[in-house]
C-alpha cells in the first residue's frame, strides 16, 4: 500500500471551526505538517472565484473537506434549498478547483445518509443509489452523492487522487448544543441538564424512541481520515463507522446516567424518527488497519464535560 507523509507539507482543512474540522487540527499537530484555515468571513468556500484565488495563493499539497452545512433531523428538513445549495457548491469548488490547481490529494467527507433508507444492515459501500433516500434528509443526502461522485470522475478522467469517506452519526466536544438545530445526542445532553437544573420530572424525545443509531466519537473519526489521507488511494468511497450501535431510547438513559437525571421520558410523535436504522459496515476500513477506540459511554462523558466547560465561559 502506497503511503504518503504529510511531514512538512501544506494541509488545508475546510471547515476548521466545525465539529470534525477542529478535531482534526488537534489531530494534524501529531503530523508536523503546516495547517492552513481560512474563516468563513475572508472566504466563502461557495464562492468559485474567491476560493480559487485563495488557493492559487495559499498553494496546500493535501485538502480535507470538512466544511458543510450541517444539522438534525428538524435544520435539514426545515431548510432543504440551503442543504443542498451550500453543500453541492462546496463540494463543486473545492474538487474541481483542486485539480485545477494541481491539489495532490483531497479527503472529502460524506455522511451515511446517502445510502438508502432501508439498505441492507450492515451498509455496505455498494449499497449507494439501489433504493430511495430517507425524505428528512435527502438534500443533503444528494449532494454528498454528488461530492464523492465528483472525486470518483475526477479520478477517472484526470487520474486525480481524490477520495471520499463516509462516518456515520458523531458527536463530541465542540458539538451543536441547541436543540432546534443539532443533532439528537447533543440535544439530549442539553435537555436533560436543563431538566435537573430546573427539577423536572421529564424530559420529551422526539420520535418514538425506537429508531437506531451508530455513533462515533469526533476524534476516533479524525484519526481515520489522517489514517486515510495517509494510506488510502481508492476512488471508491469508504465507510467509517465505530460499531456502537444503540436505540435513541437507551441513548438517553445512558445521557441520563452520566448527567444524573432520575425522571422518566415522554415521546413527541409530531417529531419525525427519520431512518430507522443506519449501521455502516467498516470491514473495509478495518481490514486497513483502522478501528474506532472510544465507547459510547466514555464519549458522552467528554461530551458532557465540553458542553458545562462552554456554559461556564
Ligand atoms: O441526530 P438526528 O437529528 O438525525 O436524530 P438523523 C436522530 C434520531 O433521534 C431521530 C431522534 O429519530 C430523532 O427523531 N431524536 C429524539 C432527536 N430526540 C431528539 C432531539 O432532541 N433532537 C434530535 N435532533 N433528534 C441526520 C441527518 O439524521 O444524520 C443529517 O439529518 C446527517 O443529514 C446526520 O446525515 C448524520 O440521524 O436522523
Amino acid at each position: 500500500m502506497k503511503q504518503i507523509s504529510l511531514k512538512n507539507k501544506k494541509i488545508f482543512v475546510a471547515g476548521h471551526t466545525g465539529l470534525v474540522g477542529k478535531s482534526l487540527c488537534k489531530r494534524l499537530e501529531k503530523e508536523k505538517c503546516k495547517v492552513l484555515c481560512v474563516n468563513k468571513k475572508s472566504l466563502d468556500l461557495r464562492d468559485f472565484n474567491k476560493t480559487d484565488r485563495w488557493l492559487k495563493l495559499n498553494k496546500p499539497d493535501y485538502i480535507f473537506i470538512a466544511a458543510a452545512r450541517v444539522g438534525g433531523i428538524l435544520e435539514n428538513s426545515s431548510y432543504p434549498a440551503d442543504f443542498i445549495y451550500d453543500n453541492l457548491s462546496i463540494a463543486l469548488n473545492l474538487i474541481h478547483l483542486s485539480y485545477k490547481n494541481n491539489v495532490k490529494k483531497v479527503l472529502y467527507l460524506g455522511s451515511s445518509c446517502i445510502y438508502p433508507k432501508f439498505a441492507k444492515q450492515p451498509i455496505k459501500e455498494d449499497s449507494l443509489l439501489t433504493g430511495s433516500l430517507e425524505p428528512t434528509n435527502e438534500w443533503y443526502a444528494i449532494a454528498k452523492i454528488a461530492g464523492l461522485k465528483l472525486c470518483k470522475a475526477y479520478g477517472i478522467q484526470y487520474k486525480n487522487n481524490f477520495i471520499s469517506a463516509m462516518p456515520t452519526n458523531l458527536y463530541g466536544p465542540g458539538d451543536n448544543f441547541d436543540v432546534k438545530s443539532g443533532h439528537v445526542l447533543p440535544g439530549l445532553i442539553n435537555k436533560i441538564h436543563n431538566a435537573v437544573k430546573q427539577n423536572k420530572k421529564k424530559v420529551t424525545i422526539w420520535g418514538t424512541g425506537e429508531p437506531k443509531r451508530e455513533f462515533l466519537f469526533v476524534d476516533d473519526l479524525a484519526d481515520a481520515l489522517v489514517f486515510l489521507m495517509k494510506k488510502y488511494n481508492k476512488n471508491e468511497h469508504i465507510n467509517v463507522g465505530s460499531a456502537n450501535e444503540v436505540s435513541i431510547l437507551n441513548l438517553a438513559k445512558t445521557i441520563a446516567r452520566v448527567i444524573g437525571f432520575k425522571g422518566r421520558f415522554t415521546f413527541d410523535k409530531s417529531k419525525p424518527d427519520g431512518t430507522p436504522r443506519k449501521f455502516i459496515d467498516s470491514k473495509k476500513i478495518n481490514s486497513l488497519g483502522w478501528k474506532s477506540k472510544t465507547n459510547l459511554l466514555d464519549g458522552i462523558k467528554l461530551t458532557y464535560e465540553s458542553y458545562l466547560k462552554n456554559k461556564s465561559k
